[in-house]
């Protein structure tokens, strides 16, 4: 294998035609997207009527979450435009990313965090990647705020999902969902919290219906976390909660684009409690061995939700095709977060260094 061709990976490489870069933009990546679209026996079974469950596998970009396929676009055109530093508000997958990828570009990276509410790992990527860490008293929606603030008089590049460069890195996660499955599948499910990445799948699921690559575009379904719920309850939450800090976010900066894709698809918003997340968490975890962090868990949950004819649903599973295909996006990797699963299901059995009294305890 050539040099170009280990070089030519990446989702710039791998869709460039489909992205606002020249010839003259510097590609800066670490060959993110092309991640695995997981078929789950399981999940389909519950479903039934000859249902099929896809799990788009985002944990397994190079740092461990969807915002690379983003990153690697908005760091690109950063370095392009001659910025020397970049900034963002993050609940810690976005910090994470865009740190990385500064430190790729060797530019500075500034990341303002909600104190106390980002996870270890995504905190101690931050560390890694070299970024100058910001802890505020306030949450992310009031970091996003002074983020914007400073992006407009300070000559340092903002990549939060603000950046339209963003989206159209995210986007691509829907042409490699086409391209794997041959058509669009027929209901997207996935959590949500700026709202920016629902969004991106569904300008990637229009663009590629346009040009003719897929046949028709999927019903999109989005899950909020209960204590975090602003595009349900159709109001900004001021305090926003949830365990899953990922999408601890009251105020949606793509919350306009978010109502568009759910009412051009036909789909829906809804929302799930912690309790429901943790659940489906492990649940995912412990029967189809994909280790998620809460917030992805959320889809997992809303598609259980989806089906519980007992629940407050806003969208019934029966209502999916016979047939159907259904792809759940799961964000973020378990190991982002490994507290909340040890307090949830953590508990070791304690032995002395003793064959038969091993065998003793598990039996
Ligand atoms: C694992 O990192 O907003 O609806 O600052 O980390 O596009 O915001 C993270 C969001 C879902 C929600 N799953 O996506 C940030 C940040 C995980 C996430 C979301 C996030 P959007």
């Amino acid at each position: 294998m050539s040099f170009r061709t280990l070089h030519d990976r990446g989702v710039i490489a791998r869709y460039r035609e489909y992205l606002p870069v020249t010839d003259a933009t510097p590609v800066i990546s670490l060959n993110e997207g092309s991640t695995p679209l997981i078929h789950a026996p399981k999940l389909s079974a519950k479903i039934g009527r000859d249902c099929e469950v896809f799990i788009k596998y985002e944990g397994l970009n190079p740092t461990g979450s969807f915002k690379d396929r983003g990153m690697t676009l908005a760091l690109s055109k950063a370095v392009e435009d001659g910025a020397h530093a970049v900034i963002c508000a993050s609940t810690g997958n976005t910090s994470a990313a865009a740190a990385a990828y500064a430190a790729r570009a060797s530019i500075s990276c500034i990341v303002l965090l909600p104190a106390g509410k980002i996870s270890f790992g995504k905190l101690a990527q931050a560390f890694a990647y070299g970024a100058k860490v910001v802890a505020i008293e306030g949450n992310f929606d009031d970091a996003l705020r002074l983020v914007r603030e400073i992006g407009e008089t300070e000559p340092i590049a903002v990549v939060n999902s603000i950046n339209p460069h963003r989206l159209q890195g995210q986007k691509t996660a829907s042409f490699e969902i086409i391209e794997t499955l041959g058509d669009a599948p027929d209901v997207h499910i996935l959590p949500v919290g700026n709202a920016g990445n629902i969004s991106a799948y569904w300008m990637g699921y229009e663009e590629f219906f346009s040009l003719g690559k897929a046949s028709r575009t999927p019903v999109m379904l989005g899950f909020q976390a209960a204590g975090s719920a602003p595009i349900y309850h159709k109001r900004i939450i001021e305090k926003p909660e949830t365990i899953a800090t990922a999408i601890r976010i009251g105020n949606p900066a793509s919350w306009d684009k978010a109502n568009n894709a759910l009412e051009k698809s036909g789909g829906a918003i809804d929302a799930v409690t912690d309790e429901e997340i943790l659940a489906a968490q492990f649940w995912l975890s412990s029967n189809e061995g994909i280790f998620v962090e809460p917030a992805s868990a959320a889809s997992i949950a809303g598609l259980f939700k989806s089906l519980d004819p007992t629940s407050n649903r806003a969208y019934d599973a029966a209502r999916f095709p016979e047939g159907a295909r259904i792809v759940c996006t799961v964000t973020g990797h378990g190991l982002k977060d490994p507290e909340v699963i040890k307090e949830q299901c953590g508990s070791v059995i304690s032995a002395k260094a003793d064959r038969s009294e091993i065998l003793r305890l598990i039996s």
